[in-house]
């Protein structure tokens, strides 16, 4: 097996793996996570698999991909074995492996259509992970749960700060065939604007600089999921702060255009 030495990257898959592990989201081979590396000069892709989708702006750069059935559990003791290298051929429709694990996530579609669309539009996100947390997926099974504003309106409002990490509130993709096109298409739209995408009774998708800095948004909106579903086992039907409160919130933090656009 061809070695490859991404030191930093790889102890950020690590840290990752053992926190999604460690909080319950990623069960059994559930979620996988990708970090977008810059152009590998005098690195050759092999074999030409096509892309189910052109990814233009990912020609001839890299992608760290977790493999097909890995454990988030395994990946936070030791990632190599885990962990892919795959280049992107320079007229962005093909791809080819590289080193590490060659059994590719099969949401490799929405990783790479995802990483193509934030190069464009959020060039500084450079990871994405995609896990299954209870507390958010129990959201989907309310009926008024049914959009990505009625969800942030209901949940991000529960907790004083959680507007302020997530500004723009969360993303959401109608339930499409894991692995799908559709899926990271739709996914690959809804990044465009949000770092945290909903994935309809499936689980959710963070970008981030670092795959740690997609842990800390989805631990915000795991906490709001939470927060709501103790007051509703509680008998409570929470109402949250008022908007002029989250308003004046983020007004006061210089983040309140993000809110508005
Ligand atoms: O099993 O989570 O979405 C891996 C997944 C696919
Ligand atoms: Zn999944």
């Amino acid at each position: 097996m061809t070695k490859f030495s991404y030191t930093d990257e790889l102890d950020d898959f690590k840290n990752a793996g053992a926190w999604l592990a460690r909080r319950g989201w990623s069960e059994a081979a559930g979620g996988n996570m990708s970090i977008r590396l810059d152009a590998l000069a005098d690195v050759h892709e092999d074999d030409h698999i096509e892309l189910p989708v052109a990814v233009p702006n990912l020609a001839g750069k890299a992608v760290l991909l977790t493999g097909s059935g890995t454990r988030a559990r395994e990946i936070g003791v030791d990632p190599v074995p885990h962990i892919g290298l795959y280049k992107i051929s320079d007229d962005g429709r093909h791809y080819g492996w590289i080193a590490g694990n060659d059994k590719p996530s099969c949401e490799l579609p929405a990783h790479f259509a995802i990483h193509d669309m934030l190069e464009q539009h959020r060039p500084e996100d450079k990871a994405i992970l995609h896990t299954h947390p209870a507390s958010v997926i129990s959201l989907y099974h309310e009926a008024t749960m049914n959009s990505g504003k009625a969800i942030s309106d209901k949940i991000l409002s529960l907790q004083s700060e959680a507007w302020l990490h997530l500004p723009e509130g969360l993303g959401y993709v109608k339930h499409a065939l894991p692995g799908s096109l559709d899926l990271g298409l739709a996914s690959a739209e809804a990044v465009k604007r949000h770092h945290l995408v909903l994935w309809q009774y499936h689980g959710i998708l963070a970008t981030g600089e670092t795959l740690a800095a997609g842990c800390d948004k989805l631990e915000v909106v795991e906490k709001c999921a939470r927060v709501y579903w103790t007051l509703r086992a509680a008998g409570i039907d929470p109402k949250g702060l008022t908007l002029a409160d989250t308003k004046h919130t983020l007004e006061a933090f210089g983040q309140l255009h993000r809110f508005d656009s």
